[in-house]
């Protein structure tokens, strides 16, 4: 055989080797247990490509994140769980301050932003930062003109009494989107002020949801005219045809700092931190722009979307997510939540 035909045969074995590998799900090599509280569709993703490139399973279950947290505590004893994966950071802040997280320094925080690094730090790298996103208002645009409605711009607006039973927003025990806005209030209102204008607008709740993207869902299929939720996740909806239109409220909003957390005493402690490194990765992170998911990633990296809503352009308050994200801070503001603004009556 001539020098030229080995030469040929061999890449031809060479491309197809790694044609195979790129292909090919890596040997099974171990399990890891991933709570997720990002969406479905962002979950199934991450870990078809994790179990692709590494051949580590994973068993994944769709939590929200006060959820997820609860789950973590009460599991403390006897954990189940290896990552929590997404979700806003106060509850993660308070599992890595309840004990309940394991530090974890991954080699991906150097490729993180400034911010996402300095999450890491607040929570002594107990949990590290993989997105941003803005709390905002949508409103179905179909729905308004048919009921006659006008276009809220501003939170006080929501209280208008025109909106009764027209608003939707996710209860603030389960979902970390929720716990954002009643932060969000607080902060920028003062806590008496914040609970009245919480028990004004809960007049014009129709449904505190599990879900934090549920009144999103719900915007886009007319079921509720307005729904306070992430803008970015609303522009997914109107990316995709439905009628909505986002609004970033006059007075100012607070924001997410979506997290991942490696929980303590997890029995797959080795492809728990593989499977944080994978979460910190420009490739992982892409997934939000694969999906239409305008976040901001924490990856220097990673794609932004030009959808991503400009954070330059949204008058943002200087939202404390340490002091949200604190145990005591949270505790109270959940139980004051639950027994002077859901409890009353609408
Ligand atoms: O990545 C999209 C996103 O919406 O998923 C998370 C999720 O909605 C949080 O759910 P809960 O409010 O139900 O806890 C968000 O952090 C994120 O923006």
């Amino acid at each position: 055989m001539s020098c030229f035909r080995y030469a040929r045969q061999a890449s031809f074995w060479l491309a197809s080797a790694a044609l195979l590998a790129s292909s090919q799900p890596a040997a099974a090599q171990g399990q890891v247990t991933v709570y997720c509280s990002i969406l479905e569709e962002q979950c199934r993703e991450g870990a078809t490509m994790f179990e692709r490139a590494t051949g580590i399973k994973v068993s994944m279950v769709r939590k929200s994140t006060g959820e997820v947290y609860a789950q973590v505590k009460a599991e403390a004893s006897n954990p189940r769980g290896d990552v929590w994966w997404g979700g806003p950071g106060e509850p993660h802040l308070q599992a890595a301050e309840e004990g309940l997280l394991d530090e974890y320094r991954s080699p991906k925080l150097a490729e993180l932003h400034d911010w996402a690094q300095r999450h890491a730090e607040q929570s002594k790298f107990r949990t590290s930062g993989i997105y941003l996103g803005a709390l905002g208002v949508g409103f179905n645009t179909e729905m308004l003109k048919k009921k006659g409605l006008p276009e809220p711009k501003c939170w006080a607006d929501l209280l208008d009494p025109a909106y009764r039973d027209e608003v939707q927003i996710a209860d603030p025990s389960s979902s970390g989107t929720a716990y954002v806005f009643l932060a969000t209030t607080v902060q920028r209102l003062g806590e008496e002020k914040g609970f009245d204008y919480l028990k004004a607008l809960h007049k014009n709740i129709n449904q505190y949801t599990k879900s934090g993207i549920a009144p999103v869902k719900a915007t886009a299929l007319g079921e509720t005219a307005i729904g306070i939720a992430f803008i970015h996740d609303m522009l997914t909806q109107k990316l995709q045809g439905a009628p909505i239109n986002t609004v970033a409220p006059c007075e100012g909003t607070g924001y997410e700092t979506g997290s991942v957390s490696m929980i303590k005493g997890g029995r797959n402690a080795e492809a728990a931190r593989r499977f944080i490194d994978f979460t910190l990765s420009p490739e992982a992170q892409n997934i939000n722009a694969k999906l239409k998911i305008n976040s901001i990633p924490s990856n220097r990296n990673a794609e932004l979307s030009p959808d991503a809503p400009k954070f330059s352009e949204i008058k943002l308050i200087d939202y404390d997510t340490p002091r949200w994200g604190s145990p005591a801070e949270r505790s109270r503001l959940l139980k004051k939540f639950d027994t002077e603004v859901k409890a009353l009556p609408r």
